[in-house]
């Protein structure tokens, strides 16, 4: 592990957050070091499963990720804001399903890499992407879901999104940590992943299909 992900897993705010100053300056490349962010909380998520870390925990570590999120993001912002819109991106976290943090990344990144992003939220049910996807007019759909006994909910507001009519023109992504190809597969999303950057490449590369 790095000393960055050994920092947040164990919460040490302070230094964590010094450190990713210094690894701005020093020039490290704002991706290395959200992807040594994430692992961190993986981490944290270890450790409350194995009851050593507990809510608390969590919700600290959440807060230190988005901190850390809002160190970085202005590096980003600095490589790509000058393009034209490409697509329509909307994104939402699943009915049931409270996290966010991974959300708000992929929905920053997909607006630097020249989306449009529409962000409904969290815990959003099934009815509220439908009538979104019919005004917004979507290219794509992002659904976040992080919990697995969400995956029923990801695949019935697909599903609705299908009975209504309305998937014929867009595509579905789905991301979260505890997504596989089974999941996908079980959801009928056209893509799965549990990384904001490949999720962003996967996007891309369907605007340039279309
Ligand atoms: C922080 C945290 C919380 C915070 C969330 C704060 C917030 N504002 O989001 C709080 C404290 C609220 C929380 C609550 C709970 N949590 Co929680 N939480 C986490 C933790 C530690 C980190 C999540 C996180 O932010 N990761 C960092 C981000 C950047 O990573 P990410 O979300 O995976 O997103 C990345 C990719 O997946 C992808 N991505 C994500 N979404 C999307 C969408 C699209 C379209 C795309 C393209 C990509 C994409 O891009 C991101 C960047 O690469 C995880 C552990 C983990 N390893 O994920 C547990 C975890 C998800 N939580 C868990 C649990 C059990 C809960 C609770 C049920 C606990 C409880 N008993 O109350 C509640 C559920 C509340 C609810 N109804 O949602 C479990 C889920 C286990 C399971 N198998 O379902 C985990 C895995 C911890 C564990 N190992 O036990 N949690």
């Amino acid at each position: 592990m790095s000393e960055l992900t050994d920092l947040i897993a164990d919460l040490k705010e302070q230094e964590a957050l010094k450190l990713v100053e210094e690894m701005l300056e020093a020039g490290k490349e704002p991706n290395t070091i959200l992807s040594a962010a994430r692992k961190a909380l993986d981490v944290v998520g270890e450790r409350f499963e194995q009851k050593y870390y507990f809510i608390p925990d969590l919700i600290f570590s959440g807060e230190l990720m988005a901190k850390v999120a809002s160190l970085v993001k202005p590096k980003i912002q600095t490589s790509g804001n000058e393009k034209e819109t490409i697509g329509k991106f909307l994104i939402g976290t699943v009915e049931g399903d409270i996290h966010d943090i991974g959300k708000d990344v992929v929905a920053f990144l997909m607006e630097m890499n020249g989306f449009e992003v529409k962000d409904l939220g969290v815990d959003v049910p099934k009815s509220v992407f439908v009538n979104a996807t019919i005004e917004f007019e979507p290219d794509i759909i992002g659904i976040s879901g992080l919990l697995t006994n969400v995956f029923d909910d990801i695949r019935d507001t697909i599903k609705a999104i299908d009975d209504a009519g309305i998937r014929k023109n867009c595509k579905i992504i789905i991301g979260g940590g505890q997504l596989d190809e089974s999941v996908r597969k079980h959801t009928n999303a056209d893509s799965f992943t549990t990384d904001a950057g490949i999720g962003v490449q996967q996007c891309l590369e369907w605007m340039g299909e279309k």
